[in-house]
Formats: structure tokens, C-alpha cells, sequence
């Protein structure tokens, strides 16, 4: 028999963060199954993090650099890849200078040991004037609320499942997703731990989910109208004395302002818009109030749509005046073992938070927090004139299956005069690349998750180690994006001393957090990531201060756990994070508020129309595991979801092939006829369409499915935050 080694890692695919076994014979992964002695997740597994080593045995994934010649791609060296790097960048701040480029951060960046801490370090180096995320066909509307209530954009309140009695869930569903903006292990399973201690758990959502089916209640809604019903029960709350600030009654400013604007907002004003009954909403609102503790919870189905921010912004306003904000069994926030970069006080917005201090060239966007919309990214390539983007370096991101307008994006891309793609794939986007510079394997690395912590059910982590040594001479992705950065910035590549561009950025989070560097560099070993954390750790809420706290945690006291270290779970954080000028929580930021007239016209606007909407299975991972064998067994699972009665009526049937259009777009796709729809929303999953030419991905192409974001209008936003609306878009489905 082979010698067998057990590796313990972290899985780094969702927000589960779950405790791995990986069973190694002969250089492979033999086997990959839960660490039952994992003090965070406690055996817990999904399907996905059972292939950890089908992705890292991948013959499709990418080891070697590869730039391309015409429609042939050549495997290359290193230096020669960052040379041709250096001659398509340099040459297009030559000619069009740097607002020329730009980069697009795709959603692996927030998973991965390396990216996540240094996309800053790229950024920063580089100077665009501006980039494009993933962040805004997801969470921009909860970073914008957040950052207006709290005054920081990543300190994002999260519901203490593991202690609540009530539990509100609207637009998740943590059967298929594993739970976003709220990291638990298991949260399927703490679903039934809430009611079998008599608690209770609702679900709403135009879809009865697998997360439905678990729940107590399932209310379904016309997708976009959930502003509606969150106002109808902030006004349930004022107009039955239901209000109750608990210990925050010194802390709020705008509860009057709060009352006020939600008073025209009845449940029977909002009960034909949201098609939920008056006597539903006077009832829910009923059973939060009187619940001894509940969480009221909103993601990607309250963000990605025509209200995104409205929403993000109610499901806060909603749990504040019930007391269940900051204390057990409510929404709290996170107490990370260690502090992430983007914890970190945006020094851009010490004199308050402005927007719009930039519009976008094409249709004049404005600039939130930042960012413009990722739906702009392919006019401001195709639309010829000054300051038009000629060269785009994507990191981590398939920009053409996860973009609004995505056939509109795929063409651009292709006008591009300079691509660089830092990623594992030669897939729908990174075919357009001139050269595709790849990171290592998930098991190649070091992993302790960043920014996930900071909205944690636990302070807990364990600190992974690589489970492969990487192949000699290969940068990991913080060298990478370090490189690429500094020559965006004009320097050649034999003058880049990446080591000292990392010590400056050490040198600067140093100071950021009050630290001496050099105390820093002495104690802590190495350099990149690695040093990072120890930092982040020693001068986190538990560390030893380089010695100045003696029991404190270091990097090291972390890693000598396998099974990781557990501090126990979330406590009252709100007082120390509170970073707005007034010193308070903001209830009824005027930004935000400013936009409920566009929602009044909502509800008094008749929809006749289907309203499409996403979904995820547990089996997919966004767009970029459809290439593992064993994940897309079964049956197909790219279909058009849609109730009965709206079946019979556009006259298509169970398994039969129907034509979706919309106003950007149209597919044909196979039509799976079921009740768990409601009647007037049909849904089609995201992350879908590898029939492209020119991808390595083989396993993929044979289970291509369609992408729904060809039916996603570039112009339809929550028009507040610049985030996607790709969640209730209005479609016409016939028979194909
Ligand atoms: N219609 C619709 N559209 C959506 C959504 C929806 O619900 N409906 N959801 C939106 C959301 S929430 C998100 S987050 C986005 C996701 O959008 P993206 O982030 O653009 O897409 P992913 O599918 O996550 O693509 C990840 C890419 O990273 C690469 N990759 C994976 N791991 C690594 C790594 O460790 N290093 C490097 N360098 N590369 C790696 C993969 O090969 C792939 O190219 O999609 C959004 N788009
Ligand atoms: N297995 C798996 N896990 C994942 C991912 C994945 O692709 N696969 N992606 C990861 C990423 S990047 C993210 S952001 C998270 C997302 O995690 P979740 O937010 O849990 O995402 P979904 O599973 O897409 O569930 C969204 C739900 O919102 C509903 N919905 C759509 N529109 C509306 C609306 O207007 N109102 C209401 N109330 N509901 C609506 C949909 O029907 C769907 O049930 O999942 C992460 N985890
Ligand atoms: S739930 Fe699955 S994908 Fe998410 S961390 Fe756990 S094993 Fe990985
Ligand atoms: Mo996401």
C-alpha cells in the first residue's frame, strides 16, 4: 500500500470556511473528506469541497504562463511572459496614457491567501483612475448602507443564527449557496437548531427553495418589491408601538426622520405590489417584534435587483428598532482573529462620504465608493473617443458569463489593444487575453481567510499550510499582481524589486495601524502574505502586540493548532466600529432616503410581464467549476424554472425548449415546469454558457448551459449604488 499523508486545511471556495481532511498517496489527493475535529465547522462538507483535488489534477487548469499568437496560444517562461506584459502595457499608457486602463477583480480574489491581501498593493501601484468589480453585481448596495449607517463599508452586520429565535431569510438560499455575508458552517443545519429550540424560521423569496423547504414559512414575493415590504413593516412597527432601541436608544440618529418616511407605506398600500397579504406582513411584523431575539436577513436576491440599496438599508433600519442589533440572537458583527485590509478607515472619506465625485465617460454614471458599474465596462471599451479603455487586466474574474449585457462585454473584450488575465482558466473572458498569467492551486498555497471573518458567527480560524510544494519558479499571485501593478505604473520590468515594493506596503499597514515597522519586520518571518498575517494577527483584537501582550495570538500560536482555534462567538461590537462623523448610527442616511420616491413610482407601476430571476445549486461555484466531472453528474441543471399556470399559458412544456428574450437579449433553454415557482417569476441559474470557441475547458463545453446575463439589460440598476439589477428582469418565454 502507499504511504498516505493527511493534510488539514480550510476549504477557501465559500464562506463556510469548512475544516478539511486531504488524504495524499503517491502525490495525488486519494481522498478528501470533513476534519471532524475542526473547531470551526465540526465535520461539516459540501460536495464542492470534496474536489479540491479534481481542480488541482485538472489537466485544463493552467501551470504556465501562455500568451497568445493570433488564435494559437504558446506556453512561455516567466520573465518572458511579464516581458510581453511590459511591451502591450507600456505601449498602450504610450499612446493613450494611463486612463486607458483599467482592471476588472473578480469574486476568487476574496477567497484567495494571496490576492485578497494584495489587490490594495496592485491597485494602489498602478494608479488607474478607476476599476471594475464583482463587487457591483453583488454586494455594493450593502457596502453603500453600511458605509452610510456605520462609516465603514466592510463591517457588514451578520445574523447570530447560531443563537437566534427568529429568523428572517429574503433573497438567500443557504441550501444552495452555503449562506453569503454570514459565514457559519452548516447553516442548513442550524435552520433546524433554531426550531428545535422553538424557534422559527421564515423564508422569503419568489422561489420555495431547498432553504424554504427547510424553514418554517415560506412568503413569496414579486421580485424587486422587497423595499416595499420592509417600509410596510417599519410602518407596522411605528403604528402598533412596536419600537424598541433597546440599548442603542443613545446611539441612533433619525428615528423620527425613519417614522415619518415609512408612514405612507402601508402593508395594503404595498400588499398588491409585493403580492403579499396586508394580514401577512401585519403578522410577520407581529412575530419579530415579540420574538426574544430575531434576525432579520437580506443577500444577493435583496442587492442584485432595481432596490438593491433601499432593501440592504430597510433590513438594518428593521432589526434596529426591535433591539435586535448588536446583541445575541440579533445582527451583529464579526470579531476576526485577525484584522482585514479592508477593515481598514478609508482615509478617501475622513471628511464624510461623497459621491459621484466622477462620472463615467460613456453614459455618466457616477462614480459609489469608488466604482462604476460593471455593466459600464463594455461602452467604455467599444464607445471610440478620449479616454476610451484600451487595455484591461481581469484578476480572477469571468466578466463575460457573470456581466449584465454579457454578449455586448464578450465583443469589446476582443477590441481590446491590451489584456492580461491573472487566472487558472483559459475560459469565456480569459480567451481574449494576449497573455494568461496563472496563480497556484488552492493546494499549493497557504490559506487563512481575510474578509470573511469580519462577518463570522464565530472568532474562530485555522491557518492552512500548502498540501503541494508549487513547481520551482513560480511566483505565487501576490508577486504577480505586484509586478503587473508597477508596470502599469511605467517601470520596467528589470528595475521592479518586488520585495521593496512589498516592504513599503508592509511599512505602510504598519503605520495604519499604529505599529512600528521595524519592531514589525524583526518579529515578523518572511515576506508577503505570510508577514501580512502575522501582523494582521499580532495587532488584531487578540494578538500580542510584538510582545506587549504576552498571551496574545501570534501567526505561530495559530498554526501550531491543526484543528484550528476558536475564541467563542460574536459579542457587541457596534461602539468600537461606529465611524460615521456624528459619531452615530445614521438610520436615515439622505442618500439613501432620496431614492424612495423611485420606488413609490414601483408600486404604483402594474408589472404584467415574467420578472426572471438567478439561482445557485450547491453542485456550481459561480461560473468556474463546471469543470469538474464528478460536480456535474445528474441531471441538467441549467433550466428555465417555471410555475405551472405560466407554463400552460405561454404554451410550453416540462423538458421542451423555450425561447427567452428580454430587452437585451434572448436564449433558448430547457424548460423544467414546477411549483416552486411562484406564479409570475421564472428563474434560470447564473454562471452558465461554455459553448464559446477558444476555451480549455473540456469537461465544461459538454454541459454548456446558457448564460443568463444575455438577458440582463446593462441599464438596469439600483440606480443609488451602480449594483446590477440582474434579479427581476422582465422577460417573454415562448415556445423555442
Ligand atoms: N445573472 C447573474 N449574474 C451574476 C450573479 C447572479 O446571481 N446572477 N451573481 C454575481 C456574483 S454574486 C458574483 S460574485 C459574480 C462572480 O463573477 P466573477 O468573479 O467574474 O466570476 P467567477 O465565475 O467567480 O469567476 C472566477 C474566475 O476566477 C478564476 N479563479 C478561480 N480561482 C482562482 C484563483 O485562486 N486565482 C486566480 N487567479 N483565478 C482563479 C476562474 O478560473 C474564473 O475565471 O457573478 C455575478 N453575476
Ligand atoms: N454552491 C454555490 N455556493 C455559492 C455560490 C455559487 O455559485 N454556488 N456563489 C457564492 C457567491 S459569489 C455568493 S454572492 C453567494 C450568494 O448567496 P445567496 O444570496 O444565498 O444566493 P442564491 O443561492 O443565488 O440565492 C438567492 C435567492 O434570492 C432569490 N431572489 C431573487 N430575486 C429576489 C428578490 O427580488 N427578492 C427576494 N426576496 N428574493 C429574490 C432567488 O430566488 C434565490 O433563491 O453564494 C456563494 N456561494
Ligand atoms: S460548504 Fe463546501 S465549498 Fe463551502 S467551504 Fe465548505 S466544503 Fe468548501
Ligand atoms: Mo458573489
Amino acid at each position: 500500500m502507499a504511504e498516505r499523508d493527511v493534510h488539514l486545511r480550510v476549504c477557501p471556495l465559500c464562506e463556510a470556511m469548512c475544516g478539511l481532511e486531504i488524504h495524499v498517496e503517491d502525490e495525488r489527493v486519494a481522498l478528501i473528506r470533513p476534519d471532524r475535529d475542526n473547531v470551526w465547522s465540526r465535520g461539516f462538507i459540501c460536495p464542492k469541497g470534496t474536489t479540491l483535488g479534481h481542480v488541482h489534477h485538472d489537466p485544463d487548469r493552467l501551470r504556465a504562463p501562455i500568451v497568445r499568437e493570433g488564435d494559437s496560444w504558446r506556453e512561455v517562461t516567466w520573465d518572458a511572459a511579464f516581458a510581453r506584459c511590459e511591451e502591450i502595457l507600456h505601449g498602450v499608457v504610450e499612446r493613450h496614457g494611463r486612463q486607458s486602463v483599467t482592471a476588472y477583480v473578480g469574486n476568487p480574489t476574496a477567497h484567495n491567501f494571496s490576492l485578497g491581501r494584495y489587490i490594495g498593493l496592485f491597485v494602489g501601484l498602478a494608479g488607474m483612475p478607476m476599476i471594475y468589480s464583482a463587487g457591483t453585481v453583488d454586494q455594493w448596495p450593502k457596502n453603500l448602507s453600511c458605509m452610510l449607517m456605520y462609516g465603514n463599508m466592510w463591517w457588514i452586520p451578520s445574523p447570530d443564527i447560531q443563537r437566534t429565535d427568529y429568523w428572517v431569510i429574503m433573497g438567500g438560499n443557504p441550501h444552495a449557496s452555503q449562506g453569503s455575508l454570514l459565514a457559519a458552517p452548516d447553516v442548513i443545519g442550524e435552520i433546524d437548531r433554531i426550531r428545535q429550540r422553538g424557534g422559527k424560521v421564515v423564508v422569503v423569496d419568489p422561489r420555495r427553495t431547498g432553504t424554504a423547504d427547510r424553514a418554517d414559512e415560506w412568503i413569496p414575493i414579486v421580485p424587486g418589491t422587497d423595499a416595499a415590504l420592509l417600509l410596510a413593516v417599519t410602518n407596522v412597527l411605528f403604528a402598533d408601538g412596536l419600537v424598541d432601541l433597546g440599548d442603542l436608544a443613545d446611539l441612533v440618529n433619525g428615528v423620527e426622520d425613519v417614522r415619518t418616511l415609512a408612514s405612507e407605506y402601508t402593508p395594503e398600500r404595498v400588499e398588491a405590489t409585493c403580492r403579499v397579504p396586508a394580514a401577512t406582513i401585519r403578522r410577520l411584523t407581529h412575530e419579530i417584534a415579540a420574538a426574544p431575539s430575531a434576525a432579520v436577513y437580506g443577500r444577493i436576491g435583496l442587492c442584485n435587483q432595481e432596490f438593491g440599496t433601499l432593501a440592504s438599508w430597510l433590513i438594518d433600519v428593521v432589526n434596529i428598532l426591535t433591539a435586535n442589533f448588536d446583541r445575541p440572537g440579533g445582527l451583529m458583527f464579526g470579531n476576526p482573529l485577525s484584522w482585514s485590509v479592508a477593515s481598514l478607515p478609508n482615509p478617501e472619506f475622513t471628511g464624510g462620504v461623497q459621491i459621484g465625485r466622477w462620472h463615467s465617460r460613456v453614459r455618466g454614471a457616477p462614480e459609489v465608493l469608488g466604482q462604476l458599474p460593471l455593466s459600464c465596462l463594455a461602452e467604455e471599451i467599444d464607445t471610440p473617443g478620449n479616454g476610451q479603455l484600451r487595455a484591461l487586466v481581469t484578476i480572477a474574474g469571468n466578466p463575460v458569463i457573470s456581466a449584465p449585457d454579457a454578449g455586448r462585454l464578450d465583443r469589446a473584450l476582443a477590441g481590446l489593444e491590451a489584456m492580461i488575465s491573472v487566472d487558472n482558466y483559459l475560459n469565456e473572458t480569459t480567451r481574449h487575453a494576449h497573455v494568461v498569467l496563472p496563480g497556484l492551486s488552492a493546494l499549493e498555497q497557504h490559506h487563512f481567510d481575510d474578509l470573511i471573518p469580519m462577518w463570522a458567527a464565530r472568532s474562530a480560524a485555522t491557518f492552512s499550510q500548502p498540501v503541494f510544494p508549487p513547481a520551482d519558479g513560480r511566483p505565487e499571485e501576490w508577486e504577480i499582481l505586484t509586478r503587473l501593478g508597477a508596470l502599469v505604473a511605467g517601470m520596467s520590468s528589470a528595475d521592479i524589486d518586488v520585495d521593496a515594493l512589498d516592504d513599503g506596503y508592509f511599512t505602510a499597514l504598519c503605520g495604519a495601524v499604529g505599529v512600528d515597522p521595524d519592531t514589525a519586520m524583526a518579529q515578523s518571518p518572511g515576506r508577503g502574505p505570510l508577514r501580512l498575517l502575522d501582523l494582521q494577527i499580532r495587532t488584531g483584537t487578540f494578538g500580542d502586540r510584538y510582545g506587549e501582550r504576552p498571551d496574545g495570538l501570534t501567526l505561530e500560536k495559530i498554526a501550531a493548532e491543526p484543528h484550528g482555534i476558536d475564541l467563542g462567538p460574536m459579542v457587541p461590537r457596534l461602539r468600537e466600529l461606529l465611524r460615521t462623523q456624528s459619531g452615530k448610527v445614521e438610520l436615515a442616511p439622505p442618500y439613501i432616503t432620496d431614492d424612495l420616491p423611485r420606488l413609490r413610482d414601483r408600486i404604483e407601476r402594474e408589472v404584467s410581464s415574467l420578472l426572471l430571476v438567478s439561482r445557485r445549486h450547491v453542485r456550481s461555484n459561480n461560473s468556474w467549476m463546471h469543470n469538474v466531472t464528478v460536480l456535474m453528474k445528474g441531471k441538467d441543471r441549467c433550466t428555465l424554472l417555471i410555475h405551472p399556470d405560466d407554463a400552460s399559458r405561454v404554451g410550453v412544456t416540462d423538458g421542451s425548449l423555450a425561447s427567452v428574450s428580454s430587452e437585451a437579449g434572448s436564449l433558448a433553454v430547457k424548460v423544467e415546469v414546477s411549483d416552486e415557482m411562484m406564479p409570475g417569476v421564472v428563474s434560470l441559474p447564473h454562471g452558465w454558457g461554455h459553448d464559446k470557441p477558444g476555451t480549455r475547458l473540456s469537461v465544461a463545453r459538454e454541459h454548456a448551459g446558457v448564460n443568463n446575463n444575455l438577458l440582463a439589460p446593462a441599464d438596469f440598476l439600483d440606480e443609488i449604488s451602480n449594483n446590477a439589477a440582474v434579479n427581476g428582469i422582465p422577460v417573454e418565454v415562448v415556445p423555442a
